[in-house]
């Protein structure tokens, strides 16, 4: 079978709006075992004083999944996503980071941002893609469980949320069931929504650049050797590892 092309429709809403919500990527089984190990991985970063939490202790990220179980590894190359990765930041795009987001009970809405690096960007923003950001949601996804809240087509703005904003008369909260894959540009206004449930909502992050762009986190360095010697040159590919700066004896 050869690889998804994107139907006219898709692009148009990706240009406009700036998001697709990608439908049955992951399996019901994949979820079963994807949601616990995260919350456990959480929990076990937590005890040993390493737990990276957020919005008051109600947010957890647990970063470099690809060096914390081989299942992760199935996520970096995945041929449902990568057609709207490659439309959206070229076919020589690279992964920026794989991380999970867990919003517990009672957490309150997180700060509107663009994601790494735009925010340190001047304006007016590039016009064009240069980061996407896909969730890949192992709840379903409402506004009251801390579905993201995100402003469509706030891409085109070209500009950073104002600091301190509470929300946009445009913001709307996803909405989604579990499987799906929330893809958007990283320059949509956006953030975690308020959990205003008794039960944790579990997404799976994997953020990805264009090639010329820093990504966030050292994959080419950082690999543990057997996620290398494991990977496709696809994945290498994502990995970062074609797009690096040239040694001394690379002369051309
Ligand atoms: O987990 C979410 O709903 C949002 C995550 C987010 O803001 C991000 O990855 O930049």
């Amino acid at each position: 079978m050869g690889k998804y092309q994107l139907t006219v429709e898709e692009k148009q809403q990706l240009d406009q709006q700036g998001y697709i919500v990608i439908p049955d990527v992951l399996s019901e089984e994949e979820i079963n075992h994807y949601r616990p190990r995260i919350l456990e991985l959480a929990e076990i970063e937590q005890q040993n004083g390493l737990g990276l939490v957020h919005t008051d202790g109600k947010g957890q990220l647990v970063r470099w999944l690809v060096n914390k179980g081989q299942e992760f590894e199935r996520l970096v190359a995945h041929p449902r996503v990568v057609p709207y990765f490659e439309y959206m930041l070229g076919s020589d795009y690279i992964l920026s980071t794989l991380t999970s987001n867990t919003i517990r009970p009672g957490a309150k809405d997180g700060g509107y941002h663009l994601d790494y690096s735009l925010g340190q960007m001047p304006e007016p923003l590039p016009r064009f893609p240069i980061f996407a950001n896909t969730l890949w949601l192992l709840d379903d996804f409402t506004p009251q469980n801390g579905g993201t809240r995100f402003v469509p087509a706030s891409h085109l703005r070209l500009k950073k949320p104002p600091v301190g904003l509470e929300s946009d008369p445009e913001e709307v909260r996803l909405n989604a069931p579990k499987g799906s894959v929330f893809l958007f540009n990283g320059a949509i206004w956006h953030s975690a929504g308020a959990n205003r449930t008794n039960c944790e909502r579990v997404a799976l992050i994997c953020f990805c650049g264009r090639s010329f762009m820093k990504p966030q986190f050292d994959f080419v360095h950082h690999l543990k050797p057997e996620v290398y010697e494991r990977a496709s040159p696809e994945m290498r590919r994502i990995y970062g590892f074609d797009s690096q700066p040239r040694k001394p004896d690379e002369l051309y």
